[in-house]
């Protein structure tokens, strides 16, 4: 099967499960991995996020995890969506597991007719935004997470490849319009005015929510990120890395739901992620949660910057090998190197960016995220997401400015950050 190009006569229908199941008896691998026949095999649904059906499969022998497009967002039967979406992700997880293997999961089949993706399953694995609100503490994800950004991203820019490889790589991504186009409107643009989609369940957000729009600091900075994200193809990104794309055990971590991918600049990723542990500090009501906040924030940093600073100088082109990436005319200076410090202040200033736009728009947007859910009075609920959503407005409006962790995100470690 060519994965770099979408099919165009799909025979599709929804599968339900004995649909799925007889489906992947049909697939010799797929039975073999799961083990003697369908009748031992059972089936249940774990759809979690807004757009597909997703199974798990287990057999004697193994499991493995089903998931379908809709041609409509799951949360929403009104919202017609083109099937295309698995494609994306059986692509993105093809492009990247052999540069960050350990840390996402294999693609074992992609069916284009049905757009049935069918990869490993992760027994034992918890959704790392649901690990997090029941108060687990798993120091290797953030670091984990940090290595997969820097990899993922490094090895599918023009920094580790030849341009043709990355170009022809790109054209595959920009038909992966629909997905943009939410990203877009979701996380870049409705917040920020009157939009229908846009909701919050307390009027008392009103007045904050009147400053982030009137902010002329915050406008100029939406602006400058919004045409980042459509100008700059700096490499493949995952496009949606929130804490529910991640699943973990407190030794292992894996990225997954990479339908979103895109070619875009390497700080939306990190901002995203970062975005989501922010979001979580503000829902936490422990008095240490802010002091750890920062403290992985500042590692996610150190390791993600790190890691491409290594593989960067590792991959500085050679008399023997003149054509591989693109070449540099200042040979390699070590972390000292003046462009590639450049490069990184520049994501840097992405990551703090698209971080304060992804805690926007999960507090007053479509999408929100489940971590406020767990405070138990609503008044509380109300001021840890007022208190969210003028940190994040801060963020912006001294957008540019901020040169480090600690000066982005130290006041998060303040117990009585912008109210809390
Ligand atoms: C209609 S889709 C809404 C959100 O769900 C996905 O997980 C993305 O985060 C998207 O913005
Ligand atoms: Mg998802």
């Amino acid at each position: 099967m060519n994965v770099h190009a979408p099919p165009k006569t799909p025979r599709y229908r929804t599968l339900d499960m004995p649909g799925i199941l007889a489906f992947l008896s049909g697939l010799p691998d797929i039975a073999q991995r799961l083990g003697a026949t369908v009748a031992q095999w059972t089936i249940r649904e774990v759809s979690d996020g807004n757009l597909n059906n997703v199974f798990v499969v287990d057999g004697p022998r193994g499991g493995v995890c089903v998931k379908q497009s809709l041609p409509h967002v799951r949360v929403d039967p009104s919202w017609k969506m083109p099937l295309d979406r698995t494609f994306f992700e059986a692509a993105y997880l093809r492009d990247i597991h052999p540069l960050v293997p350990g840390l996402t999961t294999r693609c074992l089949h992609f069916d284009p007719d049905l757009f049935v993706l069918v990869v490993e399953s992760l027994a034992g694995h918890a959704v790392y935004r649901t690990a997090l609100m029941s108060g687990v503490d798993w120091p290797r994800v953030v670091p984990d997470i940090a290595t997969f950004v820097a990899r993922a991203t490094f090895g599918t820019s023009v920094l580790s490849e030849p341009f043709e490889c990355v170009f022809d790589r790109q054209a595959v991504y920009a038909r992966n319009q629909t997905l943009r186009r939410i990203t877009l409107d979701l996380v870049l643009d409705d917040p920020y005015h009157d939009h229908p989609r846009n909701h919050w369940d307390d009027a008392r957000l009103d007045d904050v929510v009147g400053r982030i729009r009137a902010s002329h600091g915050v406008r100029r900075a939406v602006d400058g990120l919004r045409l980042r994200f459509l100008t700059c193809p700096q490499a493949l990104l995952h496009g949606d890395l929130h804490t529910g794309s991640i699943m973990a055990t407190a030794t292992d971590t894996r990225v997954i739901d990479g339908e979103f991918a895109i070619y875009g600049p390497i700080g939306f990723d990190c901002g995203m992620f970062i975005g989501n542990l922010v979001l979580r500090r503000f829902a936490d009501l422990a008095p240490d949660a802010g002091r750890r906040c920062v403290a992985d924030i500042q590692r996610f940093w150190d390791t993600f910057a790190a890691e491409f600073t290594r593989l960067w100088a590792a991959a500085h082109p050679t008399p023997s090998a003149p054509s591989g990436p693109c070449a540099f005319f200042v040979p390699d200076e070590g972390d000292a190197s003046p462009g590639r410090a450049a490069f990184l202040r520049a994501v840097f200033g992405d990551m703090v960016g698209y971080c304060a736009m992804e805690i926007i728009r999960r507090i007053i947007g479509y999408a929100h995220t489940a971590d406020f859910d767990v405070i138990p009075t609503h008044d509380t609920r109300t001021a840890r997401r007022r208190a969210a959503l003028a940190f994040a407005c801060g963020l912006l409006d001294a957008h540019g400015t901020q040169g480090d962790v600690e000066a982005a995100f130290g006041a998060l470690a303040r117990e009585d950050v912008k109210g809390v």
